[in-house]
C-alpha cells in the first residue's frame, strides 16, 4: 500500500489529485503540503496537511520520514504567465523546488511524479502532432524550467535509480480550484463567465489553437503512470498526453450549444499571446498509449456539458446562500 505526499496540493491540479488519491487509499495515507493554507479547507481538514516552502529540504525529510512516504507527486511550481512576470522567482521555485524533492527522494527511496507541460516546446518544434521525441527550445522561462526539469528527472533515474516519471500536460480545465496563472487559464474562465454573465472577454486571439485536457483525464494520467509496470516504460520524463485541441472561437461555439445567447470578444494580452504562439497546436501521444495504456475519456463536447452543469449548479447554490467558491 502506497504512502503518498503531494506538494502544491492546494493548487488546480493538486487539489484534484489529492481528492482522488484519498478516495482510493484513504485520507491518512495521502499527506498534503503547500506554502499556503487559506484555500480548500475541506481537503486540509480531512487528513494530514503541512504548510511549508518546498525548498526547505530539512522539513520535507522530517515529514517523509514521519509518514514513511514512498511516492511524491511534486506539483508546486509557478505557471507560464506568472513565470514570465518574474523569471528569477520562477527559476528559483521550479528548479530549486524540484532539486529539493529529488534529493529527498534519492536519500529516502521515494518515487517521484513531476508534471511537464506543452510549455516544454518552442517555436521551432513541429506544431501539429508534435512528436514525443523532438526539438525542445522553448522561449518562455516556464518552458526553460520544464525542459530542465525533464532532463533533471531523467538524470536522477539514470544516475541514482530514482523512479521518476512525468507527463507533458496540455492546458487543464477544471471546476474545483481556479487555475494559478497560466496562458491556458482563459479556457477555464470562459465557462465561469458564460454561467455568470453570458459573455467573456478573451485574452488570446480567437483562432489560437492549443492542446487542452479535462481534469478527470489529467488526474487519471498521473495515477496510471505512477502505477504502470516500470519494465514497460521506455520513456520517463516526460510523456506527451493529449485529448483535445481547440481555439477560443471553437470553444465559444460549443458553449452556445447550451447557452445560445453566449457572446465572446477579444482583448489580446501580448505576453500570453506570444507564449501561446510558441506552443504546439496538438501533441501526438503514441508512446503513452503503448507504454502504459493512456487513453482519454473526454472531448470538447463532454467537457463543456459537464463544466456548465457543475458551474450552473454551484451558481444556483450560491443564490440560496451557499459559498460560490466551494
Ligand atoms: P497551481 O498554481 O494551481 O498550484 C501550485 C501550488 O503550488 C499552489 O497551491 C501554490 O500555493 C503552491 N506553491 C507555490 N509556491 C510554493 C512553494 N514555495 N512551496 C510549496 N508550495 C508552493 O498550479 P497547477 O496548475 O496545479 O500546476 C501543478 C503542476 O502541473 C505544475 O508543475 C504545472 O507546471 C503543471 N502543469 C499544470 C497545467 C495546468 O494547466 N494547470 C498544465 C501543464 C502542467
Ligand atoms: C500554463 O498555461 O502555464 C499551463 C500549462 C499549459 O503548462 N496551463
Amino acid at each position: 500500500m502506497r504512502q503518498i505526499l503531494i506538494t502544491g496540493a492546494l493548487g488546480q491540479l493538486g487539489s484534484e489529485i489529492a481528492a482522488e488519491l484519498r478516495r482510493r487509499h484513504g485520507a491518512e495515507k495521502v499527506v498534503l503540503t503547500d506554502i499556503r493554507g487559506d484555500v480548500n479547507a475541506d481537503l486540509i481538514a480531512e487528513g494530514p496537511f503541512y504548510q511549508f516552502d518546498i525548498r526547505d529540504g530539512v522539513r520535507l525529510t522530517e515529514i517523509v520520514r514521519k509518514h514513511r512516504i514512498d511516492t511524491v507527486y511534486h506539483l508546486a511550481a509557478l505557471l507560464s504567465a506568472t513565470a514570465e512576470r518574474d523569471p528569477q522567482a520562477a527559476w528559483d521555485l521550479n528548479m530549486n523546488g524540484l532539486t529539493t524533492v529529488l534529493e529527498v527522494a534519492r536519500v529516502e527511496g521515494c518515487s517521484v511524479f513531476t508534471p511537464s507541460s506543452i510549455g516544454a516546446f518552442g517555436p521551432t518544434t513541429p506544431r501539429d502532432w508534435t512528436p514525443q521525441d523532438t526539438l525542445q527550445r522553448p522561449t518562455s522561462m516556464y518552458g526553460v524550467t520544464k525542459v530542465a526539469g525533464e532532463l533533471l528527472c531523467d538524470y536522477y533515474y539514470h544516475k541514482f535509480g530514482v523512479d521518476t516519471r512525468g507527463v507533458r500536460y496540455p492546458g487543464l480545465i477544471s471546476s474545483l480550484t481556479p487555475p494559478g496563472g497560466g496562458t491556458t487559464d482563459y479556457a477555464v474562465d470562459i465557462y465561469y463567465q458564460a454561467v455568470r454573465q453570458g459573455r467573456y472577454r478573451c485574452f488570446l486571439k480567437g483562432d489560437t489553437y492549443l492542446d487542452m485536457m479535462y481534469m478527470p483525464d489529467a488526474v487519471r494520467a498521473a495515477i496510471d503512470l505512477m502505477e504502470a509496470d516500470p519494465s514497460r516504460l521506455r520513456h520517463r520524463n516526460a510523456f506527451n498526453v493529449s485529448s483535445m485541441s481547440f481555439c477560443p472561437e471553437e470553444q465559444a461555439a460549443y458553449i452556445r450549444k447550451y447557452i445560445p445567447e453566449f457572446e465572446i470578444d477579444y482583448h489580446v494580452d501580448p505576453v500570453r499571446q506570444a507564449i501561446a504562439n510558441s506552443w504546439p497546436n496538438n501533441l501526438e501521444d503514441y508512446a503513452a498509449r503503448v507504454e502504459w495504456g493512456w487513453e482519454p475519456a473526454h472531448d470538447l463536447d463532454t467537457m463543456t456539458r459537464d463544466m456548465l452543469r457543475v458551474l450552473s449548479r454551484r451558481l444556483e447554490d450560491a443564490r440560496y446562500g451557499w459559498n460560490d467558491q466551494q
